[in-house]
């Protein structure tokens, strides 16, 4: 594997898709806690649903930013020698042509059985109380992962962050675990390690270049 990028919300910011920790970030009202754990759900999910359905219809009315676009670039030229590995829930990588995605956070798009698990595309909200296909159960969540639950993929990308010559992180934070220590398991094991932010990051120092703008000049001018 030649490349690992890992985005987070600021590769969508520009797109109109708040991010999180930013000021005027998503959880200004809301704080993460509230409705990003299984605790707040098991507690009141019809407000964690209506908080998800939202967002979900927020992200269809959006398009992938000119960062989006260029990192489908980079893989229309290095193929299965890249691989994005995305915090993000929306689906504009995929959008702007992107086909090797993972969503280490989940999709907004699918919608997860609270009984069996089954997952299955998000028909439209849950706050209709559509039902499982598989085994009927009426209480269905959003499929992406909250704080204390454990992240899809993580085996898939540990095995390319061990084989992976570079690794670059876009827009991200580096303040949720486990996306913020990839830098230095990929540096550990040898890879070139470069950052794409607005500003500094928690994970800044990790780095061996780092480069500070909006992602939708920076992304275009690194690939291309
Ligand atoms: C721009 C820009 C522009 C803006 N251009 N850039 C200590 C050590 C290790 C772990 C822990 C720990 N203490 C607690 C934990 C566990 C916990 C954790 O990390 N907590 C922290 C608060 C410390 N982690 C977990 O619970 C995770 N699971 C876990 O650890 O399982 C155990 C386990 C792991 C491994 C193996 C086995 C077991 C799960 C974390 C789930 C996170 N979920 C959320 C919600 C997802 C659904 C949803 O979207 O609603 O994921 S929280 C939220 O934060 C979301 C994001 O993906 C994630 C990261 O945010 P991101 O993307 O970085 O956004 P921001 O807003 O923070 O930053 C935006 C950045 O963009 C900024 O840097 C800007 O500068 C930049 N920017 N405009 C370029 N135009």
């Amino acid at each position: 594997m030649r490349l690992v990028v890992l985005t987070g919300a600021g590769i969508s910011a520009e797109s109109g898709v708040p991010t999180f920790r930013d000021a005027g970030g998503l959880w200004e009202g809301h704080r993460v806690e509230d409705v990003a754990t299984p605790e707040a759900f098991e507690l009141d999910p019809a407000t964690v649903q209506r908080f998800y359905d939202a967002r979900r219809r927020s992200v269809a009315s959006v398009a992938p930013n000119p960062a989006h676009h260029a990192l489908a670039r980079l893989e229309a030229e290095l193929g299965d020698e890249l691989l994005v590995v995305t915090q993000n829930i929306d689906d504009l990588h995929e959008r702007a042509g992107s086909r090797r995605v993972l969503h280490m956070h989940g999709e907004l798009g699918l919608a997860r059985c609270t009984a069996c698990g089954d997952r299955s595309p998000a028909p439209g909200d849950l706050l209709d109380e559509p039902a499982c296909t598989a085994c009927g159960e009426r209480m269905l969540r959003p499929d992406v992962v909250w704080f204390g639950e454990v992240p899809y993929g993580l085996d898939e990308i540990d095995a390319a962050l061990a084989g992976c010559a570079h690794f670059a992180a876009i827009g991200t934070s580096g303040a949720v675990y486990p996306a913020a220590g990839f830098v230095l398991t990929a540096a550990a094991l040898g890879a070139r390690t470069t950052e794409l932010n607005l500003a500094e990051s928690e994970i800044t120092p990790f780095f061996d270049e780092t480069r500070l703008g909006p992602a939708s000049v920076l992304v275009p001018e690194w690939v291309d």
